[in-house]
């Protein structure tokens, strides 16, 4: 009754439907697709879309892609708030300008994940739905024009600093994306940094909402950055697909160290006592995040989640009729084709 012996009948091959303990190894042709993927990645090659790869590393970067598109998009309201405030002509054609890039931001990240077979409707469903996320950042209130500048400073520098290794990331459409991005993003950071050097140069009034907002935006732009690597799940393995090229904790330290002496320069202090030079480690030594209130606002409990999805989703639905006539247009040309051709 009780044995050890070894030659009892297999039943994932005696019987139908009979389970195996041990899953089936991979197939000869699977192992080699692997190995193949692998080696591309090790030797820093790009995967294209028609390549072999394993499917968490599909899902990963659809998660990471349409997270990243949805925050482009959602990303333009806070900034979008002051377009019919805009102090003169120049801040508006610029921040006009600047709205619209990350509108197309968000278009040719859709564009890749889809490559990667998720149609932007189904993207658009989970974030309309609140199934994906959106980056933290964006649910904060713009309450002065100065938030418009430190938008472009903070929240562009942090996204720089964040997107720059992604132009080397190992799945070709995502990183060639990045490029584009990338270049745009550096003069939106510039536009906002400038638009802070004037106001800084004007009354107390102008300096004084200058700090505001930097108080108010620094250490959400810290969180940018992700949770500690300690506690952050997807790293490791992003890490060795070669999608993520540097860690959540070693990025908030490069922009931590780029943005001191930016500051020094604007004039402003950045809201953190323990912020100091650390001549052992040459990097700046910064005080606690509050990890906490990360979480609330990524988990939909910050000041402006709500507010932000509702106008997302008022926005697609207002938009119904443009696409429904952009479909009938289509399907008239195509019968127009198919009629000429016959
Ligand atoms: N907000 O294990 P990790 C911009 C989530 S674009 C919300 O570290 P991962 C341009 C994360 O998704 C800004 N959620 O994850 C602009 C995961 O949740 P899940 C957006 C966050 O993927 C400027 C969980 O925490 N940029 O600013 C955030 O390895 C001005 C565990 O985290 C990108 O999306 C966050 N901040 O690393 C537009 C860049 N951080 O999926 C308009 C691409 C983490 O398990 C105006 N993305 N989470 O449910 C990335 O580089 C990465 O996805 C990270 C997170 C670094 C954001």
């Amino acid at each position: 009754m009780y044995t050890q012996a070894l030659d009892l009948p297999d039943p994932s091959t005696s019987g139908s439907g009979a389970l195996s303990a041990v899953p089936p190894g991979p197939t000869a042709d699977e192992a080699a697709r692997q190995d193949r993927f692998d080696a591309c990645v090790d030797a820093d090659g790009k995967i294209e879309p028609r390549d072999w790869m394993p499917e968490a590393y599909r899902k990963t970067l659809v998660r990471q892609i349409s997270q990243h598109a949805h925050s482009e998009v959602v990303g333009m309201l806070p900034e979008g708030n002051w377009i019919s405030r805009a102090p003169s002509l120049k801040r508006k054609a610029i921040l006009l300008a600047k709205v619209q890039d990350e509108g197309g931001h968000g278009l040719y990240l859709y564009s890749a994940a889809e490559t990667l077979g998720t149609s932007r409707d189904q993207m658009v469903d989970a974030l309309h739905s609140g199934k994906a996320k959106y980056s933290s950042i964006f649910n904060y209130p713009t309450l002065s024009w100065a938030d418009v500048g430190v938008i472009g400073w903070l929240v562009d520098g942090a996204a720089i600093m964040n997107q720059i290794p992604l132009c080397r990331c190992s799945y070709g459409p995502y990183a060639r994306a990045m490029i584009r991005v990338c270049k745009e993003e550096s003069f939106h950071q510039r536009q906002g940094y400038e638009a802070l050097l004037v106001m800084m140069r004007g009354t107390p009034a102008q300096r004084a909402m200058v700090q505001d907002a930097v108080n108010r935006w620094w250490w959400k732009c810290l969180a940018m950055f992700g949770p500690p690597d300690t506690d952050s799940p997807h790293s490791a393995q992003g890490m060795r697909w070669g999608i993520k090229r540097i860690s959540n904790d070693a990025l908030r330290q490069k922009f931590v160290d780029a943005t001191v002496p930016q500051a020094k320069v604007l004039g402003v202090t950045l809201p953190d006592p323990d912020l100091k030079w650390n001549e052992e480690r040459q990097q700046h030594d910064y005080g606690a995040i509050d990890w906490d209130e990360f979480w609330a606002t990524v988990n939909g409990n910050g000041p402006c989640n709500k507010e932000r999805l509702a106008t997302r989703v008022k926005a697609w639905n207002d938009g119904q009729w443009v696409r429904d006539a952009a479909q009938a247009h289509a399907a008239k040309q195509k019968a127009r084709a198919m009629k000429e051709a016959a």
